[in-house]
């Protein structure tokens, strides 16, 4: 009878430690990443499964601190080399939902596990070469990235401080911006607009809103893009163009509509009458090598924008699509 009890309590306390293990949440073989939302298939991969695909190298990835003053001192962390597999890829592997002129309107939100949160513009991942840098990475220098618990790093090597950096990565969600897109209904209708005059800008959290004239740009340094090769999904190649005006980013700053610390999660979007609509992250207009090539143009060739384009656009200079040019203004939200 004794020996019996005896096996029986060993028996439960073999069962407790090896539940134990299993449940550690940190356990490389059990650890998972979830895809989801505006997705074609839903995923949900260990690590074991991510680390099985094509790896993705970047070398000399240089992560500076966050700033949360102006005055702050800039302090680099560290300078290594990681790999991993790029966003971008994952997010081709569940194939994205949106298509054609509904896509640049598209976000991705990457979670971590200790709830933060960092959003993405379509156009940044997949138009941008900020897609070829953003990268979920187990590996740095050559080593798996803390091995006994693996996790997933978010790490962005063409920002400029780590505020976007995530240790652990735990899920992706892809969405689009709730402005309905007009643009082929209209076609069909033959419908075309006069061009705009002014815009209405907003901030979806304090309900501010601010109705923008050309003027109101014209005290902002002025810039300009020399060759933007034009060429769209739909359209084909339009031709090589210059644009000239303001950064999108120094026209936020100057209107106090977004500032220092910067919030990663917050995005802007960009539309026209027609439903029309881009989005920019927070991240790739202030903490991007690329930052100052997303531009809101009022001239094109020297020449003041014609009427389908009037009387301002966007330029979005390094993306490889004409996705973003979003013409005629009408509203830009900062979500
Ligand atoms: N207002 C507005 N801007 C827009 C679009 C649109 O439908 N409406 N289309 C975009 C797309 S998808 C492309 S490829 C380019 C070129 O479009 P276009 O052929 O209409 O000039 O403009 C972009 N800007
Ligand atoms: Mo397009």
């Amino acid at each position: 009878m004794k020996s019996r009890a005896v096996k029986y309590q060993i028996f439960i306390l073999v069962i407790t430690i090896s539940l134990f293990f299993f449940q550690t949440p940190g356990h490389a073989s059990q650890k998972k990443i979830t895809i989801r939302g505006a997705v074609e298939t839903a995923l949900d991969l260990t690590l074991k499964e991510i680390q099985g695909l094509p790896e993705f190298h970047i070398n000399a990835v240089s992560i500076l601190k966050e700033k949360q003053n102006e005055t702050d001192k800039e302090e680099l962390i560290e300078v290594s080399n990681y790999s991993g597999i790029l966003l971008r890829d994952l997010l081709e592997r569940a194939g994205m939902e949106y298509k054609r002129k509904w896509e640049p309107g598209v976000i991705i939100r990457v979670r971590g596990e200790n709830n933060e949160e960092v959003v993405f513009s379509f156009g940044e991942i997949f138009y941008s070469c900020i897609g070829r840098s953003t990268l979920l990475s187990y590996r740095k220098n050559g080593q798996l990235v803390k091995s006994s618990n693996g996790s997933l790093e978010l790490i962005v090597s063409n920002d400029i401080r780590n505020g976007r950096r995530i240790e652990s990565v735990t899920e992706i969600i892809v969405e689009r911006v709730n402005i309905d897109m007009k643009v082929y209904q209209e076609m069909k209708k033959e419908i075309t607009r006069p061009p705009t005059t002014y815009f209405q800008l907003s901030d979806k959290k304090t309900g501010h809103t601010k109705k923008i004239t050309f003027e109101d740009l014209t005290d902002l340094p002025k810039v300009q893009i020399h060759d933007k090769a034009q060429i769209g999904d739909c359209v084909g190649f339009m031709g090589v163009y210059s644009y000239t005006g303001v950064t999108l980013r120094s026209f936020l700053e100057k209107e106090q509509f977004v500032s220092g610390a910067y919030d990663y999660s917050r995005y802007v979007a960009v539309y026209s009458e027609n439903g029309f609509c881009a989005t920019f992250s927070i991240g790739e207009l202030f903490n991007s090598k690329l930052g100052n090539n997303i531009v809101m143009a009022y001239k094109k060739d020297g020449k003041i924008l014609a009427s389908g384009e009037a009387f301002l656009m966007m330029v979005a200079g390094e993306d490889n699509t004409g996705g973003r040019s979003v013409k005629q203004i009408s509203n830009m939200i900062v979500f």
